[in-house]
């Protein structure tokens, strides 16, 4: 019987080494709820890096056999590949310019590229030790670009989807990148491509159309052996999971809590992991704009701002997070009071418990990426309004706000802007916010993720069909 293979960077698992053990904790993220439907069942199977560096033969085995018995399969990394194939090229070259901070951020070095194209040949390796005529293998963002390709090559008899959950950037930034053609190419071995967004569509197709002597023609692109589609399909979240921890004991315990602190003011929430492109700095300028133009807020309201450690040994991350630091220093200092502090900074990640009881209890959640492929939080905090209240504040940029056009849209570029929009969602009449938060949970519902999950694969089921009904014409 034909199976499916996932495919990502990382393993839905985090593994930890205690004395000389291996421990392994299933993830609770999205994404591996939503796949869990598809990797759990028969043969079917998740591949990916475990996390960590893992370099004894000994140990190696038997981490493989642990995670066999969850349905996955490991590709090992060296330190130096996780240095130049994740670092160095995925996260200081494609990362950057898919986010548009090419001229800021991007670094293009020869031997990262080669290691780039190394690693995605290794896990293609793993694929074929596995991968059977008529299997189906869905691949996931943008560290295995060149992995549809490989794949293949190799198995020109298996259905391959490819999935990326950044932005794919306008063709003026993407073109920048000296290996771009080989990118390209290395996406079109799949037979289902899928963004987020229509737009990332759109850019993608014309960064084809323009870069490629491949001819395109509307969503379809004929490379003479195949037709690849390429749509978009928005990603929800386990909404039900987000709606249902709310009445769990413990959390609303923590919710009373939370409530009890703030009780005579307005929370705001922001939740983010550390990143150049999700708006920090530029979130912190309008909340001290916010106390400059309306003094009178000044004890009323707060910023619980959650920042995740990310990747914070790489230069650019630490200076992002020493800036944060600081405007977060500058603002308390400037307007703290003996009882009172205008933001609540936390460096840590909290669990989905305490996540909940925040997005729970904050009267307005504040999202303003410069940059986001769809962007989850905003989601979750919807899911998490089971008493339709609350104000959703949402950066145009993020993919998220295509969907959710009841939110207050804002450009996080513009500081005036994001500071009047809290102004203005702090004053919201009831009303006014049960009716955008109901129109908005009803679309968080809808769209869920394992709404996702079935639309990506129906399709991919169907380009295939269509792929056959052409060859026999
Ligand atoms: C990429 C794209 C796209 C955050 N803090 C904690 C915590 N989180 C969880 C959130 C949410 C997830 O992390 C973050 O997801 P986002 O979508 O906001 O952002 P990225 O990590 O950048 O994800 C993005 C996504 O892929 C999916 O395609 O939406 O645009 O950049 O689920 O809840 N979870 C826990 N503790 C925390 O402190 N447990």
């Amino acid at each position: 019987m034909p199976k499916t293979i996932i495919v990502s960077n990382r393993l839905p698992v985090k593994v930890t080494k205690q004395d000389d053990a291996y421990i392994l904790s299933p993830s609770e993220g999205g994404l591996a709820t939503g796949l869990g439907s598809i990797y759990k069942q028969n043969d079917n199977v998740w591949l990916g890096w475990p996390g960590i560096e893992i370099a004894d033969k000994h140990d190696q085995h038997n981490v493989t056999q642990q995670l066999k018995e969850l349905s996955l399969l490991p590709v090992f990394l060296s330190q130096d590949e996780i240095n130049q194939y994740y670092e160095g090229f995925s996260n200081e070259v494609l990362w950057p310019v898919f986010h548009y901070y090419a001229s800021t951020y991007a670094h293009y070095h020869q031997a990262n590229w080669e290691c780039y194209q190394k690693v995605n040949q290794k896990f293609c390796d793993a694929i074929l030790k596995v991968a059977k005529a008529g299997d189906t293998i869905w691949v996931h963002d943008y560290q295995l670009l060149l992995l549809p390709k490989l794949i293949r090559d190799a198995r020109p008899d298996v259905s391959i989807g490819f999935f990326q959950h950044i932005p794919f950037p306008s063709n003026e930034m993407f073109r920048l990148i000296p290996w771009r053609n080989e990118l390209l190419e290395g996406m079109l071995g799949a037979d289902l491509i899928g963004f987020h967004t229509f737009d990332d569509v759109r850019h993608f197709l014309s960064a084809v159309g323009r870069l490629l002597p491949i001819q395109v023609s509307a969503n379809i692109i004929n490379n003479g052996e195949r037709a690849v589609v390429v749509e978009a399909f928005a990603m929800g979240i386990d909404d039900k999971k987000y709606a249902e921890l709310p009445l769990q004991p413990n959390v609303k315990a923590e919710a009373d809590l939370i409530k009890e602190t703030f009780h005579n003011q307005k929370l705001v929430l922001s939740i983010d992991r550390l990143d150049y492109s999700k708006g920090i700095l530029q979130r912190l300028q309008a909340w001290e704009l916010l106390f400059e133009r309306h003094p009178e807020l000044i004890t009323k309201i707060t910023l619980y701002m959650i920042v995740v450690p990310s990747r914070d040994q790489v230069p650019q991350y630490k200076e992002l997070r020493d800036n944060i630091d600081k405007r977060v220093g500058n603002i308390n200092g400037r307007y703290r009071t003996l009882e009172w502090s205008p933001i609540q900074y936390f460096y840590k990640s909290f669990p989905i418990e305490t996540l909940s009881a925040l997005y729970n209890t904050a009267d307005v959640c504040l999202v303003t990426p410069m940059r986001d492929g769809m962007n989850l939080v905003s989601k979750e905090y919807i899911a998490s309004r089971i008493h339709h209240d609350g104000v959703l504040i949402l950066s145009e940029m993020a993919g998220a706000s295509k969907e959710l056009i009841d939110a207050v849209i804002v450009n996080p570029n513009n500081i005036q802007e994001v500071s009047n929009a809290i102004v203005r969602a702090i004053n919201m009449p009831k009303a006014e916010q049960s009716r955008r938060m109901t129109l908005m949970r009803q679309n968080v519902t809808k769209f869920n993720i394992g709404h996702w999950v079935k639309i990506f694969m129906d399709r991919l089921n169907e380009v295939k069909q269509m792929q056959r009904s052409m060859q026999t014409r």
